[in-house]
């Protein structure tokens, strides 16, 4: 098992730095050299000719290209359908995903793509993404300042190759009436990051992530961005014994301290949120966990500023369940968004897979009506194609089954709401504590002498069962 854990870990390091690599293109044809690399924004009609709207047809339609169980107008639980999920798509993923992996070439040839990664290129890709969430009926996108714009040579260059394709997104997105759910700086792909961002060992690349954010944050903030997450892929290290952990993470709170101080500073209201994962690309992470990224925001008192970003691969990663990494966040008033989409559990690296169980999808959504939902967070479809899905068909089909599974999931979940007799359960469970004595003990007024003095009183206390596989016969029966 230990053996196989750590070829496993070699495989998806490797894996996924060449999976950044191959998300964010190098570039082939240099942004300012667009008339020699002979390409041009033009593109004559629809993106996706063969692709109606997709529309909610009910769980006996057998059209690929229809929603069955994900009803967006229909009212449930007190909110709309698309309210409870403000379902987002991950521009990286479903517009810069090639489908390489560590041993093979792209196996994605998507009819828009001239094989480069020049500003031209970018604004087209753009025009493709607004057509595809209008056609899919999401209301959402989110991005990366790389996926959606080619670096430059220059951090001036940079920030105006990003100038002008998100003046492309803003005027697309005000005609579509869609929303940035999220965005993001990529501070893991470029080789100046390899010690990290926020937390390298060298300064001038700590000031370099910090200009990198101040834009990513800016750019956010114009399209109307609803939230800002930070993920710290490289904020963590490979060995300890080259590394002075304390004062790199004393680093990355002086980071999100100034994050904090610009979100400010520039009247961006949105939600900062900080995305976990245990390792991958570093062998650890230093947000850990839901639970690792609380106490680190608590001892730096960053508590009132963020929320997490719970992403279910990352979560299964850390050795937990999606449902236990969003409870953790819930009770802590820290859940802000999720990143859906699920691993594989043959697997031990983060396969980023559009979610297909229901289950898993019941226990998601059990979390997210306690949490009342997730706004101004929603629901981030950070999943990618497998790379043997290469028609242009599957990007559809891929986020209807996610789409449906999690509404399937929301429908089995307000079913064991509503009939109330898993909660139930759970009351009976703790019923000695609804007592004049227990509600002593939980407002902290029952002292060790005064419990030691009932108990001699009462004798050997009686333990009732956990009822545990009624509890699973009851959730079955709503699914
Ligand atoms: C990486 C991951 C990222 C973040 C944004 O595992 O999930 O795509 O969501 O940087
Ligand atoms: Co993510």
């Amino acid at each position: 098992m230990k053996m196989k854990l750590g070829r496993t870990l070699l495989l998806f390091l490797c894996f996924k730095v060449f999976c950044y690599a191959v998300v964010a293109t190098p570039q082939t044809c240099p942004a300012s050299n667009v008339d020699q690399c002979g390409d041009s924004d033009g593109w004559e009609g629809e993106f996706f000719p063969e692709i109606p709207k997709i529309k909610y047809e009910g769980p006996s339609s057998k059209n690929p290209l229809s929603f069955k169980w994900y009803n967006p107008e229909e009212e449930i639980h007190g909110k709309k359908m698309k309210d409870w999920f403000r379902f987002s798509v991950a521009f990286w993923h479903t517009f810069r995903g090639t489908g390489a992996d560590p041993f093979g070439a792209p196996t994605k040839y998507w009819p828009w793509e001239d094989g480069t990664n020049s500003l031209s290129m970018a604004k087209r890709r753009m025009r493709a993404n607004f057509e595809f969430i209008s056609k899919l009926g999401v209301d959402f996108w989110c991005f990366h300042d790389r996926d959606i714009a080619p670096d430059g040579k220059t951090l001036e260059e940079s920030n105006a190759n990003l100038d002008e394709v998100v003046a492309l997104a803003q005027e697309l997105q005000t005609k579509a009436k869609k929303r940035v759910l999220w965005g993001t700086a990529q501070l893991f792909m470029h080789p100046r990051y390899m010690h990290g961002a926020a937390t390298s060992s060298e300064l001038g690349v700590y000031a370099y992530a910090a200009a990198q954010v101040k834009k990513a944050m800016e750019v956010t903030h114009y399209l109307g961005g609803e939230n800002y997450v930070f993920w710290g892929g490289r904020e963590g290290y490979q060995s300890l014994l080259n590394t002075d952990m304390e004062r790199e993470l004393n680093h990355m709170a002086r980071f999100f301290e100034a994050a904090v101080a610009h979100k400010k500073k520039i009247g961006f209201n949105g939600t900062l949120l900080i995305e976990p994962k245990p390792q991958e690309p570093t062998k650890h992470q230093y947000d850990w966990d839901a639970a690792t990224s609380a106490n680190f925001l608590r001892k730096y008192g960053l508590e009132g500023e963020f929320k997490l970003n719970i992403e279910c691969n990352h979560a299964t990663l850390s050795g937990h369940s999606c449902h236990h990494e969003l409870e953790t966040a819930r009770i802590n008033g820290l859940l802000g968004n999720i990143d859906a989409n699920t691993g594989d559990p043959q697997v031990g690296w983060d396969t980023d897979q559009f979610l297909v169980d229901i289950q898993e999808a019941t226990l998601i959504m059990l979390s997210v009506i306690r949490n009342g939902g997730l706004s101004p967070g929603g629901f981030n479809f950070d999943a990618k194609l497998r790379r043997e899905s290469t028609d242009v068909e599957d990007l559809f089909i891929a986020h209807i089954v996610g789409m449906d599974t999690l509404a399937r999931g929301l429908r089995s979940a307000v079913k064991l709401i509503e009939d109330g007799s898993l909660s139930e359960l759970v009351r009976k469970r703790y019923q000695s504590f609804d007592t004049e004595i227990g509600a002593q003990i939980e407002a902290g007024k029952a002292d060790f002498e005064y419990l030691e003095k009932k108990v001699k009183e009462w004798g050997e206390p009686k333990v009732a069962s956990a009822k545990q596989e009624l509890a699973e016969m009851i959730f079955q029966s709503a699914l």
